[in-house]
């Protein structure tokens, strides 16, 4: 198209999120920052050589602004009005579909009009790749705000290679039939030729949606698609569970002054004989209301002494405006309160709760300076904390609890596994963490770390675009 080639090159390689790999400042010789994320650092080597392009939300509402270089990336902004944010985005996106896809811990909200806007804004999205895109390109679409683009951008340009990669669950039939736009969600997301899910049980529910909801063939990960034309085609649906940068990680570990961060965090916390770790977004699926309870009751029991253990528990704050997560803050706030009421002593605390954000180096600080990870979500696509926190132990110490119903359980099985909603379990693992012999702890540790750095965040999205080129092959 004419309008294809005004405003920028067409590139071969095209990444769709919601979001842009970067933020806003405030500064005005340095607008924008690189927002750090595993994605961006996987997908930057095959962007510089394919002169990529990302397209996505800046992160600011009505915010209308051309196609901009940075850093090398050719980034593509698509506007969102403050409408679209709160419906598309807050609304159909993080109180219909999360919690929905996350086994309806939190009651999902059906509303048309956040429907209707969810379908405007995958419009929006799918007309922006299909005018950055080169003929023949390879498009990637990220996660369930998008999943109507597939199937949008096919219909615009038969000539692409798609793929689509859901980070978060996908849930069982019986869940996912409360959807009052079931079918045209599998729709949309059947466009892609590969659809990428975290673990082997969310392909095998969507494939099982598809075959109930649509009645299509699914063979192993192959499913027989109908086109327009009357023939069929092969979307393929597997698991590719992502990862996280493995070395970087290590570096920034092995850094003098993140080392030295660690142990300054230990002697101000008073140096207990364990420090145990949280560090979430402050979200339902991650169980920190769970985590709390087990080690309250730890406290009250006299298991546990403040003498001898605190808890850091970092809830980063996320999306402030729906309803669900507000009242989740208040609920854990109260949580924590309690507890440090009931169990604190002066100069002595049970919880030191951080509700805010910190630079990567003071994590991978508090990753080394923790005894005991703990990470009990009652759902999660995969939990790179996880995978994050063993990485960081180049130090071969400390223990990870690790809930059963996240995407790491099926890699990490070297872990402590718990059932986050068995409190009496989770106080028991917690119990084991904090107890467990120096040398299982290493041998545990050795084993992790060489699974995460073995299937790190390169590897992810090889797999993944190796596959999507086979899929340009079948029907070039
Ligand atoms: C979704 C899926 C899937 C958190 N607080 C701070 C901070 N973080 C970083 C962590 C980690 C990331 O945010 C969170 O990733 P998770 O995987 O743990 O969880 P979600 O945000 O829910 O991510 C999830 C993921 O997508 C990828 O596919 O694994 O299942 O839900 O990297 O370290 N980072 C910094 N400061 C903080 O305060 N720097």
């Amino acid at each position: 198209s004419i309008e294809r080639n005004t405003v920028t090159v067409a590139s071969d390689f095209v990444v769709v999120s919601n979001r842009l790999p970067v933020d806003r400042t405030d500064d005005e010789n340095e607008p924008w920052r690189r927002s750090p994320g595993g994605l961006v650092t996987a997908v930057d080597p095959v962007m510089r050589s394919n002169n990529g392009a990302w397209v996505g939300w800046p992160g600011q509402a009505d915010v209308e602004l051309d196609p901009f270089e940075f850093d090398g990336l050719q980034l593509v902004p698509v506007m969102l009005t403050a409408d679209d944010v709160q419906l598309y985005y807050e609304g159909f996106s993080n109180d219909t579909i999360w919690p929905l896809y996350h086994d309806v811990i939190a009651t999902p909200t059906y509303h048309r009009t956040w429907w209707d806007a969810y379908v405007k804004v995958n419009t929006r999205f799918a007309e922006a790749a299909s005018r950055h895109a080169a003929e023949g390109a390879t498009v990637w679409v990220h996660d369930y705000q998008l999943q109507l683009v597939p199937k949008l951008l096919r219909e615009l340009r038969p000539d692409l290679t798609i793929g689509y990669f859901h980070h978060i669950p996908f849930p069982a039939y019986g869940l996912y039939a409360q959807l009052p736009w079931r079918r045209q969600v599998l729709e949309g997301l059947l466009g892609a030729d590969v659809i990428g899910f975290q673990r082997v049980a969310d392909a095998g529910n969507f494939a099982r949606a598809v075959r109930r909801q649509l009645g299509f063939d699914t063979k192993a990960g192959a499913i027989s698609v109908p086109t327009p034309d009357g023939g069929v085609r092969t979307a393929v649906a597997r698991a590719y569970p992502i990862s996280i940068d493995a070395a970087e990680y290590e570096d920034l570990a092995k850094r003098p002054d993140v080392r030295a961060r660690a142990e300054e965090i230990r002697t101000s916390l008073g140096n207990p004989k364990a420090i145990l770790l949280g560090v979430d977004r402050l979200d339902y699926t991650k169980g920190i209301r769970h985590r709390l309870k087990a080690y309250g009751e730890l406290l009250a029991d006299g298991r546990l002494s403040v003498h001898d253990v605190i808890l850091v528990q970092v809830a980063s704050p996320s999306r402030e405006r729906v309803q669900t997560y507000m009242e989740l803050r208040d609920e854990i706030e109260l949580t924590v309160g309690r507890i440090n009421g009931d169990a604190d002593e002066l100069g002595y605390s049970a919880i030191q709760y951080l509700h805010n954000s910190y630079p990567r180096e003071e994590m991978v600080a508090l990753f080394l300076a923790a005894d005991v990870m703990l990470v009990t979500a009652l759902r999660d696509g995969m939990n790179l904390v996880a995978k994050e926190y063993v990485a960081s132990r180049v130090d071969g110490g400390g223990a990870l609890v690790l809930s059963e119903f996240t995407g790491a359980a099926d890699e990490l099985t070297q872990a402590i596994k718990v059932n986050p909603h068995d409190i009496t379990g989770v106080k028991d693992a917690i119990m084991q963490a904090i107890d467990m012999p120096q040398k299982e702890k290493d041998r545990r540790m050795r084993a992790l770390r060489r699974r995460v750095r073995e299937n790190d965040v390169a590897k992810w999205s090889e797999r993944f675009l190796s596959d999507l080129n086979a899929a340009r092959k079948e029907h070039p």
